[in-house]
């Protein structure tokens, strides 16, 4: 029986075989240096934009070593450490292809190394600022700005050291960084919002502009914030996959990754000279980031979010499992060709209808278990991004609501199950949730108008649109035999 090799910099030359490329910049251990610090080291990032940078240095090398940040959690820097951040990354599809990913050369944790992650980021040899720290990690409000009534923000306003937030964070060292006269880092959102960098560039002049208008007005000038659109599925790492790495791999990853093979990341063509070469390994620079952000969330993540609360309401556990229901799928297809399609405009060089169909066949990929659970967290945060600028859009050019409004209906109703089950509710919004989810009594017209009231979700535009109110009563009256008599299907 051959020995498990434990996953570190020194046993890369014992893993290194045909079945499983290695990073050969991480040999001798020494060789590249950090220059990207990224905050929020979840699995989608170490399988897509740490896999970009891998790439990069593999093919073509430079000081783009990442540090990995974790705000509060442990848990990375706990499996990472002792592997000096490398984990394998097995790409799960028609065929399974493993890689040794060894972008990451340290893992620190905010929490517990305030003043490391300090230094690293004040330090000269950090050219680039990486984020996935999901869409309530910002800290916004539903105009997109920042949330200055945020508990997070107004603790970091307090005049704290150690600040919380990603945004009081960057501001702290960008401000340290002003002070030496060093330039400022590039920061690149790689969350699902809308205007990503936009958004994240103006959260941090006005973070900035509450206590110092010197350092808010250089951020203005100097900080650049390319906008992305990002995009592969990732599930969550769970045994079988470590157990996955152990039989075919001989490694003991504590925490290896899993993806589809499809991968994209589309890039505000803002970015200094002077970068990783992210755009020769696949990633895709252009002026128009905003059309592909566009047509990724209403044809993806729509009807992703869409899928998993219908799904759970129908009892599936998986996307995959989902695409074997031909009900919800005729239902999936039917929103994207009367209700989402007609919303895409862009961009020129998008067949949309191709796109949405490839999108579907990558949601019957059988080597991917999504759960639908996993998608379904933080639908106050998700909603707002995926189905309601749809929803807005479709209202003024006299297109129809009703299937995204099964959609919505579909979350409310999960909402009030998993309180009425005594589940975890993943959702940053969850108490208010909870007394939402308190007054309702089933009736469509007292539930919908109850959920309207949250206006962080719904802008009180939408919520006062009565052709939109109808909609949603309606669909919600159309779900009502699914919860209530536990029916497993239905028809919009
Ligand atoms: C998913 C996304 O969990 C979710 O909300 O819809 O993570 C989705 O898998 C990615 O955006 C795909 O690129």
């Amino acid at each position: 029986m051959t020995q498990l090799i434990k996953l570190n910099e020194n046993s890369l030359k014992d893993i290194a075989n045909p079945k499983i490329r290695v990073p050969q910049y991480r040999m001798p251990p020494s060789a590249a240096k950090i220059g990207i610090v990224h905050i929020g080291p979840g699995a989608f990032f170490r399988a897509h934009q740490a896999w970009y940078t891998h790439q990069a240095l593999q093919q073509h090398g430079g000081d783009w070593c990442i540090s990995a940040v974790s705000l509060r959690s442990s848990g990375v820097s706990d499996a990472l450490t002792e592997q000096h951040g490398l984990y394998c990354l097995a790409e799960l599809d028609k065929e399974t292809h493993f890689e040794v990913v060894g972008a990451i050369k340290e893992v620190l944790v905010a929490r517990q190394q305030y003043h490391d992650v300090i230094a690293r980021l004040t330090n000269i040899d950090t050219k680039f600022v990486t984020l996935t720290i999901t869409e309530k990690g910002y800290c916004l409000n539903n105009q997109g700005e920042l949330d200055l009534t945020h508990e997070d923000i107004k603790h970091d306003l307090a005049g704290t050291n150690e600040r919380i937030s990603a945004v009081g964070i960057l501001v702290q060292a960008l401000s340290v960084r002003h002070e030496k006269g060093l330039p400022a880092f590039t920061v690149i959102s790689c969350d699902n919002i809308t205007g990503n960098g936009t958004k994240l560039k103006n959260a941090l002049v006005s973070f900035a502009a509450q206590t110092n208008l010197t350092l808010a007005t250089w951020l203005a000038d100097s900080l650049t914030c390319p906008s992305t659109m990002v995009d592969s599925i990732t599930p969550a790492t769970d045994d079988s996959l470590r157990d996955l790495v152990q039989q075919k791999l001989n490694i003991k990853d504590n925490w290896p990754i899993k993806r589809e093979a499809f991968l994209q990341w589309v890039i505000e063509d803002c970015l200094p000279a002077d970068r990783p070469a992210w755009d020769q390994v696949g990633a895709i620079l252009t002026r128009d980031v905003e059309g592909f952000e566009k047509a990724k969330l209403r044809l993806l993540n729509c009807p992703h979010s869409s899928i998993a609360y219908l799904g759970c309401l129908l009892g599936i556990e998986t996307v995959y499992d989902a695409m074997q229901n031909t009900q919800l799928v005729e239902f999936i297809e039917k929103m994207i060709e009367e209700e989402i399609l007609p919303s895409i405009d862009g961009p020129k060089e998008l067949d949309a209808k191709q796109y949405s169909q490839d999108i579907l066949q990558r949601f019957r990929n059988p080597a991917i278990r999504h759960l639908l659970s996993q998608i379904a967290w933080d639908g106050s945060q998700k909603i707002p991004m995926r189905i309601l600028p749809i929803v807005q859009q479709n209202l003024i050019e006299g297109r129809s609501v009703a299937l995204l409004c099964h959609a919505l209906a579909s979350w409310m109703y999960f909402v009030r199950l998993q309180f009425a089950k005594g589940e975890n509710m993943v959702d940053p919004l969850a108490a208010q949730l909870k007394k939402v989810t308190d007054s309702c009594n089933g009736k469509a017209h007292n539930d919908t108008v109850l959920f309207l009231t949250m206006k962080a979700i719904f802008p009180a535009s939408l919520a006062a649109n009565g052709e939109f109110k109808h909609a949603l009563e309606a669909a919600y009256i159309n779900l009502a035999p699914v919860i209530n008599n536990n029916q497993h299907s239905w028809s919009a």
